[in-house]
């Protein structure tokens, strides 16, 4: 969907149940929040985060997520739409998981995946009024978002990286290349680069950038137009954000809370050459 180009955007990677590092990040970018509530007046920016914002963290924490962002799309999407959410394919999981889609058998292995990667499963599995908050949610999140202010400037914004054939498209194949790339769990000892060299084989040296998460990293990862902000805040690392102002483009990062164990995880590097 388009998104409109006379506003402000804090974009937010993969939260993954770190609650306090997303209230320190919005903070961090002139937003004021009273007893989980934010003021629409304390900033003119709109809100995006780009999925994958369960799952991983301990059930306290992703429970608390989901409050505050169920709290905050409504309440900040009164007048007019100032908070989007894409789909990560965590939300695309647990949804499937927990609304027993035909399509997901499941086998031993899946099980075992159920309870190591989609631990949010089971918390919604004993709490019919987060499950409702979820599904609710769930249903008004969105694929893609596209910023298109210029013809010389412009940004895509998708959960995983994909494509370009793929990118804010519309058929089912694209939605699902858009939420999830290759998987790197089960590629392990394939350099990043290799697994998905589409990414710096189509980037250009333009300003029509495409920024996605999904793909932990150390750091934010850029490289042409091609943006990766998911900064691993589960893993202990950080939290961060992309900017946009016009046809400005900047970051910024929180650090790790510690207000929980994080998990672990090694990096695969992207644009690792
Ligand atoms: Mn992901």
């Amino acid at each position: 969907m388009q998104i409109p180009i006379n506003n402000k955007y804090i974009v937010i990677g993969d939260v993954h149940g770190c609650i306090d590092e997303l209230k320190a990040l919005l903070i961090q970018n002139g937003f004021k929040i009273d007893k989980g509530i934010i003021d629409a007046f304390s900033s003119d920016k709109s809100i995006i985060l780009l999925g994958d914002f369960i799952d991983k963290a301990n059930h306290k924490k992703i429970a608390q997520t989901i409050e505050f962002i169920y709290s905050n799309y409504y309440h900040l999407n009164q007048k007019q739409q100032r908070f989007y959410i894409l789909r990560g394919n965590h939300e695309e999981m647990v949804y499937r998981y927990i609304t027993k889609d035909s399509s997901l058998e499941l086998t031993p292995k899946k099980l075992e995946e159920k309870r190591k990667y989609y631990n949010t499963v089971e918390l919604l599995e004993n709490n019919i009024d987060l499950k409702n908050k979820f599904l609710k949610l769930y249903s008004e999140l969105y694929i893609w978002l596209k910023y298109s202010y210029s013809d010389t400037f412009s940004i895509s914004l998708t959960h995983a990286p994909c494509k370009e054939k793929y990118l804010t498209k519309d058929d089912t194949l694209s939605h699902k290349k858009m939420v999830k790339s290759k998987s790197r769990s089960k590629n392990i000892g394939v350099k990043l680069d290799d697994l998905i060299p589409y990414i710096h084989q189509e980037a250009k040296d333009n300003q029509h950038y495409h920024i996605f998460g999904h793909l932990s990293q150390a750091n934010i990862r850029k490289y042409k137009n091609k943006i990766c902000i998911d900064t691993s805040a589960i893993y202990g690392n950080s939290l961060s954000c992309a900017v946009i102002d016009k046809n400005q483009l900047k970051f910024n990062s929180v650090d790790f809370q510690n207000k929980q164990k994080p998990t672990s995880q090694i990096y695969n590097t992207l644009f690792d050459f």
